[in-house]
């Protein structure tokens, strides 16, 4: 019963005839009850912008429905429950999202249509919400979809940030960073619990009790306000809480007498302080005030959580009289997304004692046992560590509780590994240095934690052998991996439906969608004709719909039968986008070298690359500069532009990357081995059937194993050489590929315009301003590098055995579902079980 087939004839009618219909039917008038009675615009307006917030609306009833079913189901049976402390999301869009999960895709495109709409039009309205910078924050939003699909009793906690990372522009100056406002309307999936409130002190001082114990008094006090994000587990009533904090003063920290005196920004300053903690995410920090407020925003996530983490567990004791802090452990699991959110081990130390008055052996008792920590980088730039004075001037109390973590540490190691003696000032949390002295944050999550894990076998293989080394030798069983994952719901299912389709109908199933392991059963289909057409067809969709959004957003257009290599990530020198762009300036200037009959012999490519460089990146910036001037040159080039294209994906994000994805064939993770701990996006490219030319770093070496050597092109120096090739390469004695010279020069020749690519193209070379050249490696891996590109070639040119290999990175890709990384947590870290609502 479509809507104009059965126009006049009255909804109930129709209603009972089709249960389906019926559904419709009933969105529908929701959907126009939340655009009546819930308004936002003026009233009689229903255009796709009103229609996406009422159609969002719609679907949060049943969200806040389900919410509270699963929290009542929680609080009834008491499990032990798992707290997920970030700094980061990456939510991207929410609406197809919740649909899929809610399992009510038809009946929503058939409302919207009887409102004149399609669901996807409706859909593409939507703000993608960007709280977070990159692989880290997307993990946590997996990470939270798997949570909620496998029924587990677990929370996401993070700051409700008001303006997300940062809108890339580019322009003739390369890129240009614009506030990003995805509250400048309003969230329609949040829920703001005005009853769940804490106080969050700053500053102050420590004052010492008659009896001895301590008090942390004075200061600023701001008050932290819960906002909750449902999150909907897949075809399961679980649906959990992303639980976003926001900063707020109180109404008598406004300082009337000042402001009636005129005085406006001296008595309204604490109601700036607080504001400016949630305004932006990462605020730079190159100054003492933006490393200060960045302190305060950890700080600030980490008391709110846990202060609401402990009611809830002094609450669900009441049911079953009075619980002993030494259950906590058994009921409460945190869990560290790197080291941002540590200060929740001196915190939680700081609310046991001077709060509920435990002693501290009994606090570190209940603290050691309740926080891990995952680590996600090597990169020393990356493991932070704050300046001593900074972390006493703002919590002082928290500073007295690590140094006395920290001295208790190092006496047990004086008492009992004389051995390590010497390590000491390494192993330390406080680095004394009279220079700078700083607190080690990954030292003190290492020593507070239960378990340390890292996020790709390579990687953790690299955490137990180099970075926590010592470490291991005091406490061998503290240290595990989990290697990352990627919803296969977002991933796959919702974000190329073509696709899913297909192989639900061969695999004569849908259950792959949450039991990602099945797809090996396409191995055995890999050479099947009428699969490897279906699959054609689907991808050529995928590309076809891509090529419309790349003429979309930078005007270039694309051919839809040309190879469609892409690397998208956030721009660094580790990840070697700089590398790429030099592999198609080489073939640029050979395309331009040929004949024209044997330019018609290659392999058309369209190299796309998207990311954003950190403002105060310079190095990174001038990579995307270099990428969008040689995309101007090549793609107006008129000989070779029927061969190679180049384009620069601006914006990239969540959103841009659910078009991105589908539609490729090549995708490129090519970081100096060891540099990239597992990197997730290879997962969503392998997922969808695209192939990758990559390095043996990170979650590639797994990738690889597991969809077969035969089907990825490597290339590149392992990580257990790199140290010596840096060494050789310092010492003067490598011999740089005569290709990776001609790239080179052809940019100081100046084609592709005259920007000064000087200090970038310093970077490659044995004496830069690091004093460490090319630290990278991109001169070391080129030629190989390009070896590899020519295999790829060649594979593209033999569609059939093309098309093998891609069914076979989707058949092979299975071990990447976040429901098996995050069923790792559950059982090996976490201690938690599924607690699923009847
Ligand atoms: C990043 C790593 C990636 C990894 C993600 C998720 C940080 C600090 N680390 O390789 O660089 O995939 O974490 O684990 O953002």
């Amino acid at each position: 019963a479509n809507g104009k087939a059965s126009a006049g004839l009255p909804d109930k009618i129709l209603a009972k005839a089709n249960p389906e219909a019926n559904e419709a039917t009933e969105i529908a008038g929701n959907i126009m009850y939340h655009s009546k009675y819930s308004p936002h615009f003026s009233p009689f307006k229903f255009g796709p912008e009103q229609a996406l917030y009422a159609t969002a609306e719609s679907l949060r009833d049943r969200l806040i429905q389900l919410w509270n079913e699963t929290y009542l189901h929680f609080d009834k049976v008491d499990p032990k429950q798992t707290y997920y402390l970030s700094m980061e999301y990456l939510q991207g869009r929410a609406l197809t999202n919740a649909i899929g999960n809610l399992d009510l895709q038809g009946p929503y495109a058939d409302a919207l249509r009887k409102l004149g709409y399609e669901l996807e039009e409706i859909a593409e309205q939507e703000k993608d919400a960007a709280l977070g910078n990159g692989g880290l924050g997307r993990l946590a939003s997996c990470f939270l979809d798997s949570m909620a699909t496998l029924n587990l009793p677990a929370w996401g906690y993070g700051l409700r940030y008001r303006h997300g990372l940062f809108k890339q522009l580019i322009t003739k100056k390369g890129q240009e960073e614009v506030a990003e406002d995805w509250l400048e309307k309003f969230s329609p999936w949040e829920i703001v619990r005005h009853d769940v409130v804490f106080p969050v002190r700053f500053f102050g001082n420590v004052e010492i009790n008659p009896d001895g114990s301590r008090k942390w008094v004075g200061g600023d006090v701001v008050q932290a306000l819960a906002y909750d994000v449902p999150i909907p587990g897949y075809k399961t009533k679980n649906t959990i809480s992303l639980r976003l904090w926001e900063a707020k003063a109180r109404a008598e920290d406004l300082d009337l007498f000042q402001f009636n005196e005129g005085e406006y920004e001296l008595a309204a300053q604490l109601h700036s302080r607080a504001q400016q903690i949630c305004t932006v995410l990462y605020p730079g920090d190159a100054t003492e005030n933006g490393k200060l407020l960045r302190l305060k925003q950890q700080f600030f996530l980490c008391s709110a959580s846990l202060q609401d983490i402990i009611s809830r567990f002094k609450e669900r004791s009441t049911g079953e009289g009075s619980r002993k802090w030494s259950d906590f452990p058994s009921k409460v699991a945190v869990q560290m997304n790197d080291t941002h959110p540590t200060l929740a081990i001196p915190e939680l130390m700081r609310l046991l004692m001077d709060d509920n008055g435990l002693g501290w052996d009994e606090a570190w008792d209940v603290t050691s046992r309740t926080v891990a920590y995952t680590n996600h980088t090597v990169l020393p730039e990356a493991l932070e560590k704050w300046s001593q004075s900074l972390m006493w001037k703002l919590l002082p109390r928290h500073m007295e509780i690590i140094e006395e973590i920290d001295k208790r540490f190092v006496q047990t190691i004086c008492n009992t590994r004389v051995d390590l003696e010497d390590k000491i000032s390494s192993l330390s949390i406080l680095d004394n240095n009279p220079q700078k002295p700083v607190v080690r944050m990954a030292n003190l999550c290492v020593v507070s934690s239960h378990t340390v894990n890292g996020v790709a076998q390579l990687h953790s293989d690299i955490l137990k052998a180099e970075l926590f080394a010592d470490y291991v030798s005091i406490w061998p069983n503290k240290f595990q991996n989990k290697t990352n994952g990627i919803t296969p719901r977002r991933w796959l299912r919702f974000c190329s439906p073509e696709l899913s389709d297909i192989i639900t109908k061969w695999l004569k199933t849908d259950k792959w969608i949450t039991n990602l392991d099945l797809l090996t059963g396409l191995r055995q289909f890999a050479d099947n004709e009428e699969l490897q057409s279906e699959w054609a067809s689907a991808k050529a969709a995928n590309k076809q719909r891509l090529a419309q959004y790349i003429e979309r957003v930078t005007g270039v257009s694309i051919d839809p039968n040309s190879l469609f290599d892409i690397q998208v990530k956030r721009i660094h020198e580790y990840k070697r986008q700089l590398m790429n762009i030099l592999g198609v300036i080489y073939r640029f200037k050979k395309l331009k070298e040929m004949k024209p009959e044997e330019r018609k012999k290659t392999v058309p490519r369209t190299v796309m690359i998207g990311g954003k460089a950190f403002a105060t990146y310079t190095n990174a910036k001038r990579i995307v500069k270099l990428v969008n001037d040689v995309g101007d040159i090549v793609n107006s080039d008129p000989e070779v532009n029927e061969f190679l294209k180049v384009v620069f994906v601006p914006n990239y994000n969540v959103t841009v990357a659910e078009m991105l994805i589908p539609g490729s064939e090549l995708s490129q993770h090519i970081s100096t081995a060891g540099m990239e701990a597992s990197g997730t996006s290879n997962m969503k490219f392998a997922l969808n059937g695209c192939l990758m030319i990559g390095t043996l770093d990170g979650a590639n070496v797994e990738i690889r194993e597991e969809i077969g050597e035969e089907n990825f092109f490597l290339f590149g120096a392992t990580a257990d050489q790199v140290p010596r090739l840096r060494k050789e390469r310092e010492e003067g004695l490598f011999k740089p590929d005569p290709r990776f010279e001609e790239a080179k020069q052809f940019i100081k020749s100046g084609v592709f315009g005259s920007y000064d690519y000087g200090p970038l193209l310093d970077s490659l070379e044995g004496n830069t301003g690091y004093g460490r050249g090319d630290y990278f490696l991109v001169g070391y891996d080129f030629p190989s590098y390009m070896d590899a590109q020519a295999k790829v070639d060649e594979a593209y040119k033999d569609r059939k055995r093309w098309l093998k290999m891609s069914i076979l990175s989707t058949a092979g890709s299975g071990k990447f579902s976040s429901d098996r990384t995050i069923a790792q947590y559950a059982k090996e870290i976490w201690n938690i079980e599924a607690c699923p609502v009847p």
